[in-house]
């Protein structure tokens, strides 16, 4: 079984002629928040080297695959993204203010610091908060996906994670309940070639994600995932699949994690520089970039206007996040029960008493 990876932008920015028609109007925002991920990234890495924010991950060479899809889909479908989805957020209209109280876990984080950096989600964006434990949200997205199903409403779940995800049981029990109920869910896979330090090759021993689909009875797709007319039409195209109650449909979008795992990961250990040379020369921003310039929607003066706007915007959103308070220290035993049990309120005076633990003082 072959599967051949849809592509129709080539890294020159020329487009094939099958390549769907996309407003520019589309383009232009996509590009914006394109850059707006790219460059809140790279400031939240030097904020971690520098000890302001404890740890973070990023999507430099991965923006693509949220950024598109995102514009692929409807508002009022449901968002189950992973860490490296920051795009997802961005093009739904999280502010980059309210990313960086999230990446400071402050008391304007919509969560109270609860989770880690990059752990993000909103109630009024339709985005499910992320969650560590890889894969646990594909069985999550396909109840999801069940419900609107069985209240027959005319929208989809889409489910984030990479490649590694798919070697635990939680991808078999979600994409196999939602075939089996033809729930209208898109499960979304970001074969970024790695996770962690394994790669792909000791992964999984078939061709990839997408001929795994094949066993589910479900159609899978291989995208060039840094090619955002690509993939914003076979995203189109699964949720059309989707809504015309034909079962969910499983994507496998091909890309490169251009930077480490994390900020607590040196990729030099078990990767060579060359291969990160490579895929910079297959950007997905520089891709689109070059495409705009081509059709006369984008110039130099505009890229550096941009730049600095967005770069002014980071900059006093740090300074605020910075300034903001920590949560308060009721917040630990807030929001998880009814009722807080009286053994927790005693231990909560008896933090408050010697003044709060070093850590949240
Ligand atoms: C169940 C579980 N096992 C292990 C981990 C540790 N861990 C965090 S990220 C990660 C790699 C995930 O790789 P992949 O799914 O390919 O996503 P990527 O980071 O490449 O985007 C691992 C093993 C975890 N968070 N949850
Ligand atoms: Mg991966």
């Amino acid at each position: 079984m072959d599967f051949e990876t849809i592509s129709y932008l080539s890294c020159e920015g020329k487009l094939s002629s099958h390549a769907p028609d996309i407003p520019s109007t589309i383009l232009l925002k996509a590009y914006r928040v394109l850059m707006i991920t790219r460059l809140v990234d790279e400031r939240m890495i030097t904020l971690q080297r520098q000890g302001t924010i404890s740890f973070s991950l990023s999507s430099v060479g991965e923006e693509v695959c949220a950024v598109a899809s995102a514009a692929a889909l409807e508002f009022a479908d449901w968002m189950y993204p992973q860490y490296r989805e920051a795009g997802v957020m961005f093009w739904r209209g999280f502010t980059i203010q309210e990313f960086l109280h999230q990446m400071f876990g402050n008391a304007e984080d919509l969560i109270l610091g609860r989770q880690m950096p990059n752990h993000f989600g909103s109630r009024a964006l339709n985005v499910v908060q992320v969650s560590s434990p890889i894969g646990t949200k594909i069985p999550h997205a396909a109840g999801c996906a069940y419900a609107m199903k069985l209240q027959k409403e005319p929208t989809v779940a889409i489910c984030y994670f990479g490649e590694g995800a798919t070697s635990e049981g939680d991808f078999h029990v979600g994409v196999n309940f939602a075939a089996v109920r033809k729930a209208p869910a898109i499960f979304f896979c970001r074969n970024n070639g790695y996770a962690i330090s394994t790669p792909v090759s000791r992964q999984f021993a078939s061709d990839g994600v997408a001929p795994k689909a094949i066993g589910y009875g479900i159609p899978g797709f291989r995208v060039d995932g840094n090619d955002f007319f690509a993939v914003y039409a076979i995203v189109k195209k699964a949720r059309q699949h989707c809504l015309e109650g034909k079962g969910p449909v499983l994507i496998e979008a091909m890309t490169y994690r251009m930077g480490a795992h994390s900020t607590s990961d040196d990729p030099s250990l078990y990767r060579l520089d060359q291969e990160v040379e490579t895929w910079k020369t297959k950007c997905p921003i520089l891709r689109l970039r070059r495409y705009l310039t081509l059709q006369g929607l984008w110039n130099d003066k505009k890229e550096k206007e941009l730049i600095e706007e967005i770069s002014n915007e980071i900059s006093s959103a740090i300074a605020k996040a910075k300034d903001t308070a920590l949560p308060d220290l009721t917040s630990l035993i807030e929001h998880v029960y009814f009722e807080v049990p009286e053994e927790l309120k005693k231990q909560l005076r008896e933090i408050k008493e010697c003044g709060g633990s070093p850590c949240l003082s």
